[in-house]
């Protein structure tokens, strides 16, 4: 059967600039910076983010990379942390502006339609340190003057903007399961960071549309599905409490402009809501989005807790626990997380139904593997065709949810050029294009060939076995 997408369908990639830049020239450090020089051993393979793609120096064999595969548009990252020179006055990285400037004008005059994401988890320390980050609304503000430059700036050019990238797992990582600095353990802190972080948002969105450019405005949020063991109403209850905290925190407020009252009643009774105004809220409240990214790797399943809780701070877990589900399937390249590509068409008809069909693409959708299992190139390519088959299947599911009115515009892969990752490194690699950590080389894979002849066929021939 032909597997079809519109024609203007948006084909590319996404990253990071902390996942691919590296420090050249770079005046300021992020947290990830930081943490590396601190607790180098975190970091998979003693790598840090500054050892990556080198994409600060080869933009232009890369924009030429992503013509060679079809891109027609591609998602990074500006880093906070290159682009201000001083937190104090604002004052701007000139190299920083020539750096992005190349980088997106290389992009257009490629054909690749650049989107350009705010804040991809890379706080700057020095705002860390001094502020503690978004723990604090002075950050929340020299963010918004921080995006309003990117908007200044680049505004003329790039169309798509987006605020953040997974708003939700900063806080996670940083305030509840230490795998982000600062490594707090603190349910309270990480709603009010949570809320300070939906407040930066709303108030970036707020500055952009008073800027009148010819853009679009939206936010990535990776949205994982939760599915339960079966029927019984504890059971449900328990996926209702994860979808809560994990996918409606954020969708809610920013997509219908309104709290989960539920939420609202949970975080009360842990006497865990965060410090507020009224003002702040309205402004929350009344931000609404062009379009918004979903992320989606693998589904959430969870179940009524059958053991007591046993943190001494509050967490999601405290309703529910998390269980494996007997006959799943599971990608044997990473940890054994779950494959479930059947989640694809349960995002978007959630989002069709429950958030007004909001305009959406799929914004991350990325299949791990190791070098040992994608192995060495054959006549100078790597055959990933796990990969492709999983991609395809992901694919069925969304062509599938459109045909059902889904209002989706595009797709990008997790990611170009394989890239560092958080904590990571490059244990895993998702790319279009090898990394060849020595040499920096890069090397085609299928899926990057594969992707060529989608974006030429729109679409693909898929033997449903
Ligand atoms: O590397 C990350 C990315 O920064 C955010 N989404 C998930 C990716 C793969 O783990």
């Amino acid at each position: 059967m032909k597997v079809t997408f519109p024609k203007d369908f948006m084909w590319g990639a996404a990253t990071s600039g902390v996942q691919t830049e590296g420090n050249f020239e770079k005046t300021n450090k992020s947290i990830w910076d930081y943490w590396f020089e601190t607790e180098p051993e975190r970091f998979w393979g003693g790598i840090s983010s500054a050892e990556v793609c080198e994409t600060y120096q080869r933009y232009e064999e890369d924009v030429r990379l992503m013509k060679e595969i079809g891109m027609n548009s591609f998602r990074t990252s500006i880093q906070w942390s290159r682009l201000i020179k001083n937190f104090e006055t604002g004052e701007i990285d000139e190299q920083a502006v020539r750096f992005y400037n190349q980088y997106i004008d290389a992009m257009i005059a490629n054909g690749v339609e650049p989107m350009i994401n705010l804040y991809h988890f890379d706080m700057p320390i020095e705002l860390q340190e001094q502020y503690g980050g978004f723990e604090s609304k002075i950050v929340v503000d020299k963010f918004v003057e921080y995006a309003v430059a990117c908007f200044q700036l680049f505004g003329d050019r790039v169309k798509y903007w987006a605020t953040f990238n997974e708003p939700i797992v900063p806080v996670e990582g940083g305030y509840l399961y230490d795998f982000h600095y600062p490594a707090k353990k603190d349910g309270k802190l990480a709603v009010q960071v949570a809320y300070n972080t939906m407040l930066a948002h709303a108030k970036t969105v707020q500055a952009f549309r008073g800027l009148q450019l010819e853009a679009e405005i939206g936010t990535i949020l990776n949205l994982t599905p939760t599915y339960t063991c079966d029927e019984q109403p504890h059971n449900k209850l328990a996926a209702e409490y994860a979808d809560l905290f994990f996918n409606r925190s954020f969708l809610d407020p920013m997509v219908k402009g309104e709290f989960p009252a539920e939420l609202v009643s949970i975080l009360r009774a842990l006497h865990a809501l965060p410090e507020y105004t009224e003002a702040e809220i309205e402004i929350i409240l009344n931000a609404p989005l062009d379009f918004i990214g979903v992320n989606y790797y693998v589904p959430r399943r969870v179940r009524a807790r059958t053991t007591a809780y046993e943190l001494d701070y509050f967490t999601p877990e405290m309703f529910f626990e998390y269980y494996i589900e007997e006959g799943a399937r599971f990608n044997p390249f990473r940890d054994n997380n779950e494959i479930k590509p059947v989640a694809i068409y349960d995002i978007a008809q959630n989002i069709q139904h429950n958030y007004g069909n909001i305009k959406w693409f799929l914004s991350e959708i990325g299949i791990a593997m190791d070098l040992e299992s994608e192995g060495a190139p054959i006549d100078g390519v790597v055959d990933d065709s796990f990969r492709i088959a999983l991609l395809e299947e992901h694919l069925v599911q969304l062509a599938k949810a459109m045909e059902a009115g889904a209002n989706c515009f595009g797709v990008h892969n997790w990611t170009f050029i394989d890239c560092w990752s958080w904590l990571n490194s490059f244990k895993r690699r998702y790319g279009f294009y090898r990394l060849d950590l020595e040499t920096k080389n890069r090397i085609p894979k299928k899926s990057g060939q594969w992707l060529k002849s989608i974006v030429e066929n729109q679409g693909f021939e898929y033997n449903d076995k």
